[in-house]
């Protein structure tokens, strides 16, 4: 997502910005985030509880798919893909990665995060400040809502959305009338963490996928703290940290199974978390 800042930019300096700058961001208190750094900051923090993973099943995932929004429910994998002319919203069989239903989104929209609330599915836009909504199992369009801010992902607590937007903040919207009832910044001791993207609520936790990284982290959505973080480096052998990278949290709650993939994967992984420490 987020790639046209190039085209405005001479042959010579895109040469030198690919070969003088890692991937990277700009905190909130001006510092440099990259993978590097996250990691670094993460792993000399002893209280974190840190988690490799297991693989524990390999499925198809359409390298196609610039994936920005990914659930699973009754067996079925939903999927919003991204990019504009290439947006679409998605029912995915999980075994064979097939296409079982597909909505094709207008092109002047960029697709983002996905969620189901009460058999609506909530699917974002990056820059159109609207959310969309669709009968889960027709992909009926139902409406729309606005917001004003960059949509990235979605999730929800069973009483609240949960929408990133790139930075470090977190909004609670209300899913009767979409006006927020609560920001949390997300922060390690203090130090906030911004490129906060897919999202997946699991077991009292908000999980995020940091953008640019194989870096999960998991949140605590009362004051935003990082508690823990799953490092997915070495997953997917495809993975591209400028372009192809981690982007996708599905959980099964009825059978505790957690999915990722990312953009462009051609695999979707169920792993096992293992605690490291
Ligand atoms: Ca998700």
């Amino acid at each position: 997502m987020k790639k046209h800042l190039l085209f405005v930019l001479k042959p010579i300096s895109i040469l030198f910005l690919v070969f003088s700058l890692p991937i990277f961001s700009v905190s909130a208190h001006g510092l440099v985030q990259n993978q590097e750094w996250l990691f670094k900051q993460l792993s000399k923090n002893q209280s974190l509880t840190e988690y490799t993973y297991q693989v524990i099943a390999t499925y198809p995932h359409d390298s196609q798919a610039f994936t920005q929004g990914l659930i699973f429910h009754e067996g079925f994998l939903y999927e919003s893909t991204g990019l504009y002319g290439d947006s679409s919203l998605r029912k995915i069989d999980l075994m064979t990665g097939d296409v079982l239903l597909e909505k094709k989104i207008d092109e002047i929209h960029f697709a983002e995060g996905l969620t189901l609330f009460n058999n609506l599915l909530i699917q974002l836009t990056w820059k159109s400040h609207l959310g969309f909504l669709y009968e889960k199992d027709s992909f009926e369009y139902i409406g729309s809502f606005e917001f004003p801010y960059e949509g990235w992902g979605i999730t929800h607590d069973k009483q609240n959305l949960i929408i990133s937007d790139g930075s470090d903040t977190l909004r609670f919207l209300d899913p009767n009338n979409f006006l927020i009832t609560k920001e949390v910044q997300v922060h390690l001791n203090g130090l906030m963490i911004n490129q906060l993207n897919e999202l997946e609520f699991i077991n009292g936790k908000i999980y995020a996928n940091v953008w640019h990284t194989d870096l999960i982290l998991i949140v605590d959505p009362d004051d935003g703290q990082v508690i823990g973080w799953i490092n997915l480096t070495g997953l997917e052998e495809q993975s591209d940290l400028s372009k192809n990278v981690l982007n996708g949290i599905a959980f099964d709650q009825t059978n505790n199974r957690f999915f990722v993939t990312g953009k462009h994967w051609p695999h979707l992984y169920e792993i096992l978390l293992i605690e490291e420490r």
